[in-house]
């Protein structure tokens, strides 16, 4: 359970730092995992890395479809930031089959149950208003900026996969990304800034899931 931050003094909207301070704990089990811990020590086991590997790949395949939708319910001043988003995903698509090809994996692995959940929700978010999707698209990608940077240096082969989401102009992208939730968020009702507190919160249940899934592979 969750104190929500719905006492908010007058009619001040809500803004992705609040969802980040009103739930440090939450977002620290998003965020912080020995899955990553262990990339940065080199503990990291090959099987566990390679099952993140593959179902990342089936991740980022759904979550280009979800930017799709994001990007048909956006506004056009949202535009530019979204597109740039396509450019980066095709390239990101490219890289990780060339991961697995370097690793000798094959990507035509069936989803983990945990996958198929996250991709789902990602898919269920288009009824939702865009001010909720919005806020959902910014805390995916916060969530890996943070997390893959939280443990510090990593070592190899690993400093790759953790400068691919945590390089600064990455950053800068998720900032970008907040600043069009927040401006998002000022013209939704107290109803929709709830959904999308909810939606953070599920975020961080499933990205926590994500990690834990990868981390007990046999
Ligand atoms: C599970 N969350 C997960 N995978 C990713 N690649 C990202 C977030 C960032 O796009």
């Amino acid at each position: 359970m969750f104190t929500s931050l719905f006492i908010r003094l007058g009619s001040m909207s809500l803004t992705c730092q609040q969802l980040l301070t009103t739930h440090p704990h939450l977002w620290e089990d998003a965020t912080a995992h020995p899955f990553l811990t262990q990339c940065q020590t080199g503990e990291i086991a090959a099987n566990q890395f390679n099952t993140w590997l593959v179902q990342d790949y089936w991740f980022v395949v759904d979550f280009t479809r979800f930017t799709g939708r994001v990007l048909a319910a956006a506004p056009v001043q949202h535009f530019e930031v979204l597109l740039a988003a396509f450019g980066t995903l095709k390239e990101e698509l490219k890289w990780f089959q060339a991961k697995a090809t370097e690793r000798q994996l094959n990507l035509n692995t069936p989803q983990h149950p945990t996958c198929i959940e996250y991709c789902d929700y990602m898919a269920g978010l288009v009824a939702d208003p865009y001010a909720v999707q919005a806020v959902a698209y910014w805390a995916i990608e916060c969530a890996y900026n943070q997390g893959w940077q939280r443990p510090g240096p990593m070592s190899e082969p690993y400093s790759e996969f953790a400068d691919r989401w945590g390089n600064a102009g990455f950053t800068a992208y998720v900032k970008q990304l907040e600043q069009q939730a927040d401006d998002a968020l000022r013209s939704a009702s107290e109803e929709v800034q709830q959904q999308a507190e909810r939606a953070f919160l599920e975020v961080a249940r499933l990205e926590k899931k994500f990690w834990q899934m990868a981390f007990s592979a046999e």
